[in-house]
């Protein structure tokens, strides 16, 4: 299986995942990890170029222009494993595409707020859309790996498409968790037209746990059918990291969550949050976040 070929490294800088896709040797690790998918394709013999930030394969097309989009906290070294191996995937699958790492920097030693960030990240695209032109989004953990290159990273329909269905710990013998019908969370691939049909994420959920569960109402309270790739063709590896704090407020919020919709979410984040720093290499479009710009010290 793929199993073996993710590249866990945590050792590594951002520069080093920066080289590693600019030169031409030490490839071929990743180049190997090709099963079910398109097996005559290896990333590194892609005719590529970069226009505005993105990465694209030449003389193909691809179905989408799309930007993966994930929320980050205290866990660089996730981060940098999680661009090794996502960049040479993303690749493989001749996607056009620019991998955002949404970092939140301030409130110091505030609670993960991954739905301010997954809201803040949709809107900076939004505004430079013009640039960008983004057709499908991808709401992505940095701890999961998908090991399966038949696992499309593509909005194929209106639905929202959600992937991670089966999940493993890397250097784990135990066989991969399923969850429950109703999770949304670890990968979500979905339309901006989606998004704003939910009015994005929550705002509210401070700590883990929770906003998918959230957002996961949303849908069905807007009548979308979230959609699934089949199951052989849906496993990840989760990358080993410490937990951050929980949310104790999650049930609690969860209960009035359907009242919420129009009023808590993307519609509200810019009086929320500041981009404090953009940095902008071939492999990252790295924003760090004050999720909490109203927060006086
Ligand atoms: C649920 C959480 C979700 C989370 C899911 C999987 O319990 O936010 O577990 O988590 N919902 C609540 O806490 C209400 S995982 O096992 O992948 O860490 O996504």
């Amino acid at each position: 299986g793929a199993f073996p070929y993710v590249i866990p490294y945590t050792n590594i800088t951002y520069e080093d995942v920066e080289n590693f896709y600019n030169t031409k040797s030490n490839k071929s690790r990743l180049a190997m990890r090709q099963i079910s998918f398109a097996s005559n394709i290896e990333f590194e013999n892609i005719p590529y170029k970069y226009e505005n930030g993105m990465w694209s394969p030449i003389g193909v097309t691809s179905a989408q222009r799309t930007a993966i989009l994930v929320p980050l906290q205290d866990r660089d070294y996730n981060a940098k494993a999680f661009l090794l191996n996502m960049h040479a995937f993303a690749r493989r699958q001749l996607l056009t595409y620019l991998i955002v790492i949404i970092e939140q920097v301030y409130p110091i030693n505030s609670r993960f707020n991954k739905g301010r960030l997954y809201n803040a990240g949709v809107r900076y695209i939004q505004q430079n859309q013009q640039k960008l032109n983004i057709t499908c989004f991808i709401l992505h953990d940095v701890d999961l790996i998908p090991e399966n290159d038949g696992n499309f990273y593509t909005c194929e329909s209106k639905h929202p498409k959600h992937t991670t269905l089966r999940i493993r710990k890397l250097n784990s013998t135990s066989d991969y968790s399923r969850f429950y019908e109703f999770l949304i969370g670890g990968a979500l691939i979905l339309t901006f037209d989606m998004y704003k049909r939910v009015n994005g994420f929550s705002n509210l959920f401070w700590g883990w746990g929770g906003e998918d569960d959230d957002l996961s109402l949303r849908f069905i309270q807007r009548r979308a059918c979230v959609v699934r790739p089949s199951y052989e063709l849906a496993n990840y590896i989760a990358l080993p990291h410490s937990n951050g704090r929980s949310n104790n407020a999650r049930f609690k919020l969860l209960t009035w969550s359907t009242v919420r919709l129009d009023t808590d979410g993307y519609n509200k984040i810019d009086s929320m949050i500041r981009i404090v720093h953009i940095l902008n290499t071939s492999t990252v479009l790295h924003l760090k976040i004050d999720v909490d710009a109203n927060h006086i010290y």
